[in-house]
């Protein structure tokens, strides 16, 4: 009763949500968390102030929420694992959920400050590659608006992804120190340690019970700490948990070497351990055989499936109804080697027996295949596998002999199958196969777009498929339509909102399509229109200040951003921009529709095409931008580390999206539904989501090119000539030659030589055979930009029927389908 008067007459100063509320709060933690005084605080502090005031009134709804996890065993919880979560900044998308963003604005404006700055202050936790890492990010925000209880596993990388500079047209890669200062999202939990074994050896023992059970020795230990980061829901009525593991020396100091006055090499072993977790491996297809990455798998494996058992435990109920109390999602097989754990700590820890054991691990687990690269699938190398994991290896083969020889007996006939199913790639030297490990452990496994799950099935893990035909199904993926829509796009979310109310931000795809019916009214087209304006003037102020390139606001905005890969050919959209330069300046006078071509985009640091496409796009904008005869009706722009506070102004700011990669090769993409949803029109091939996107949107309002994977193999089959495409394409020819004869490498005539005959020779991603229909449907989609009407109506409708692609789509899916979990 006493609080209740309290409430009623002083609103708590913790959870005040008024727009005086929050600015007392704001100056409140501005003198308490970072001990300034308002005259002199930098921006920094300003930021650090109004993370904390945005995180006090997040705190209720997370203590509930993890509570709700530790006390409810009846409602199975989601325990994502994923060795990436590319979360991306926190301030901005935690005010929108609460719904405080104005308030907070005009709060900060009463003090003389302005939100937009401060939110654009935060650094980004760079902690993922690309899709994948995204998209983890993504289910997570779809979970916690829908109300799931989960919690995401991950790594507390020290360095996240590094930082992109262009040097004179090259990527430089700079350490990414993004705890410089506290990140204010995150909680250290002391409470929630656990010991991580590596190395060393095995032997059997006698238990007290009389039973043998292996005893494995350890040649190191380390501690996994927690650290935990809130996701609330849209609406801040639910908040789910991130919880990633940093690596810690088990002792900070081997005290008898340090007696001894061995200084340095006592500090070695805190040392060791705290590398684990130390860096983000910057690869996102392409597996690397590091030793150092299967501890940094194993660590956040290990300390995360000890986490779910306590808290089983502390629910009090039997072992062996482990899987009604986690259902586990293996974010690709960076996390497979849970399988393997999970089995010890049933079996050897816990000394379960091992039919029961294995029951448990196959009801818990569901496993999400991310690629078609079969050179991405992640293979360990037996020796490597044996020492950092020799307990893991023991029960791998285990799993293996029982796996096999049900295989023979199901398969008399097939004596081969086995090896082609085998856990061991037995070619020398020989693998643990890590996609049949996840494989065999789950009850189910999926594709991340209804044309990749059809390939998994007849070639990627064909043979995995036809013997488990009823694990394996499909979710196509989605982007959660806060963050990349109503977030980065306020602009086009008002001009929605205007017409059909804000349900749309929590219900997209019911509400999204009643925009269908405006698609042709000039009043909204008109709307529409400006808004798509004020973003593209947002683009062009960013690549003015930071690339000093002018873009015009009126050219068609034609934007290809994603990491860079020769699969996804970014170089196939180089060789058309070269091709319309020659055009203008053969042909000054031509009717011409004026484009920005917009690149961005990482490479991995070892890829050595990759960063040659990237040198090849930076030489290109060099000569094009400054030729007199293009008069600024082509320019070319390439935005340096492009993350996710970039894609935040750039997907909003397209007209044109470009999916290019080769048919058969991206396993669904992303950036297409985000760009989509932005009210971008779609260039692409027939391949991963732009299947089903095409299909929703009807074929009218997407630029279709390309060759289709059956037509890919096909002319794979036949044996394909690169150079055969030359003979009947001058403007093909002509842009090779003049990259070969150093016209963009300031006459450097071997500077480009190994990307240009990669694709006269070999060509593995069909660029050149793809050409012609690639400049035939830009030219189509030209065409159709000097339609203003036409256009818009095709903006529009994109958005419309884009529903599907949420988030929140996918994961009632996964909920429904796979995890057996309950949803609205
Ligand atoms: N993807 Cl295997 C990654 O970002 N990293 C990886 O290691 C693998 C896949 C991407 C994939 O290339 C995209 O097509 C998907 O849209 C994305 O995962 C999410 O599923």
């Amino acid at each position: 009763m006493a609080a209740k008067r309290r409430t009623a007459a002083s609103p708590d100063p913790r959870t005040d949500c008024s727009r005086e509320g929050l600015r007392k709060a704001v100056l409140d933690n501005l003198f308490y968390a970072t001990g300034h005084a308002q005259e002199n605080a930098a921006r920094g502090d300003w930021y650090t102030a109004v993370a904390y005031t945005v995180r006090d009134r997040m705190l209720k709804a997370w203590v509930q929420g993890i509570e709700r996890i530790a006390a409810d065993g009846d409602v199975r919880c989601v325990a994502y694992l994923s060795a990436e979560f590319l979360i991306g900044p926190q301030l901005g998308a935690n005010m929108l959920a609460l719904g405080i963003t104005e308030p907070m604005r005009e709060a900060l404006a009463s003090l003389g400050q302005d939100l937009d700055a401060i939110v654009f202050h935060e650094p980004e936790p760079g902690l993922g590659n690309g899709g994948l890492g995204r998209l983890a990010a993504c289910f997570m925000d779809s979970l916690a608006t829908l109300g799931v209880p989960a919690i995401g596993y991950g790594i507390r990388y020290e360095f996240g992804m590094f930082r992109q500079a262009i040097e004179d047209g090259a990527q430089v890669e700079l350490a990414d120190k993004w705890l410089r200062r506290p990140f204010p999202w995150e909680l250290p939990r002391g409470g929630q340690q656990y010991e991580v074994r590596l190395g060393g050896k095995t032997h059997m023992e006698t238990a007290p019970d009389g039973t043998l059970r292996v005893q494995w020795t350890p040649a190191k230990t380390v501690t996994a700490c927690a650290h935990d980061i809130p996701v609330v829901g849209h609406g801040g009525t639910h908040c789910n948990l991130l919880r990633l593991w940093r690596a810690e020396a088990v002792e900070a100091f081997d005290f008898s070497t340090f007696n001894a006055g061995e200084y340095f090499s006592s500090v070695h072993d805190k040392i060791f351990s705290e590398t684990i977790t130390k860096v983000l491996y910057p690869n996102d297809d392409p597996y690397q055989g590091k030793q150092l990455r299967l501890g940094q798998q194993y660590l956040f494996v290990s300390a995360s499936l000890q986490d779910m058992l306590h808290i089983h435990h502390s629910l009090g109920k039997p072992l062996e109804t482990f899987h009604t109390t986690f259902a586990i999602q293996l974010n690709d097989t960076h996390p497979a080697v849970a399988v393997a754990e999970l089995m010890r700590l049933l079996v050897d820890v816990h000394g379960m027996d091992w039919d029961t054991a294995w029951s448990v691990t196959t009801q818990t687990f569901a496993y999400t295949n991310h690629t078609l690269l079969p050179e991405a699938l992640e293979k360990w190398p037996l020796p490597l596998f044996a020492e950092v994991l020799p307990r893991h290896l023991e029960i791998v083969y285990e799993i293996n002999r029982r796996f096999l020889e049900s295989v023979t007996a199901a398969h008399p006939e097939d004596p081969d199958l086995a090896r082609r199913l085998s856990l061991i790639d037995e070619t020398s030297p020989r693998f643990v196969r890590m996609a049949h490990l996840a494989t065999v452990g789950s009850k189910a496994v999926n594709g991340v777009a209804a044309l990749h799950s059809e390939l998994l099935k007849r070639d990627v893990l064909g043979d995995l498929a036809a013997f488990f035909p009823e694990k394996f199904t499909n979710v196509t993926n989605g982007v959660t339509p806060r963050r990349w829509l109503a977030l980065c796009n306020p602009a086009l979310a008002a001009c929605i909102s205007n017409r059909i109310g804000t349900r749309w931000q929590d219900h997209f795809e019911e509400e999204i399509i009643r925009l269908e019916e405006f698609a042709d009214d000039p009043d909204f087209q008109a709307q529409w229109q400006a808004a798509k304006l004020t973003n593209k003037q947002r683009l062009t102020h960013l690549a003015k200040t930071i690339l000093r390139v002018e873009l015009d606001p009126a050219a068609l905005f034609d934007v290809q951003v994603k990491r860079i890969h020769e699969y996804k050919r970014q170089h196939l959209n180089v060789l058309r921009v070269i091709a319309l330069y020659n055009r203008l300046r053969r042909n000054p006078g031509m009717d011409f529709v004026p484009r920005a071509v917009i690149f961005g985009g990482k490479a991995a640091p070892a890829y050595y095409l990759a960063k040659q496409i990237i040198l090849l796009v930076n030489r290109v904008a060099e000569v094009v931008n400054t030729d007199p005869a293009v008069a600024g009706r082509l320019r070319v722009a390439f935005v340096p580390n492009f993350n996710v506070r970039s894609g935040q102004v750039i997907y909003p700011a397209a007209d044109l999206s470009q999916q290019i990669s080769l048919a058969g090769k991206e396993a669904s993409g992303t950036g297409n539904m985000k760009f989509g949803i932005n009210g971008a029109v779609t260039i692409g091939t027939l391949d991963g989501a732009n299947v089903e996107m095409r299909a929703c949107v009807g074929e009218e309002n997407f630029f279709l090119f390309g060759l289709t994977t059956d037509e890919v193999q096909a002319v794979q089959r036949a044996g394909y000539s690169p150079a055969a495409h030359l003979e009947g394409n001058p403007e093909l020819a002509e842009a090779l030659d003049q990259i070969r004869s150093g016209v963009f490498s300031r006459g450097d005539a071997g500077c480009f030589r190994p990307l240009v005959d990669n694709l006269l020779h070999r060509d593995e991603y069909l660029v050149l055979a793809d050409f012609a229909s690639y400049m035939d449907c830009q030219d189509r989609a030209a065409r159709t930009y000097a339609d203003p009407a036409a256009w818009t109506r095709m903006s529009i409708l994109n958005v419309a029927r884009l529903g599907m692609f949420s988030s929140d789509r996918s994961i009632r899916e996964y909920c429904r389908n796979i995890w057996n979990v309950p949803v609205e």
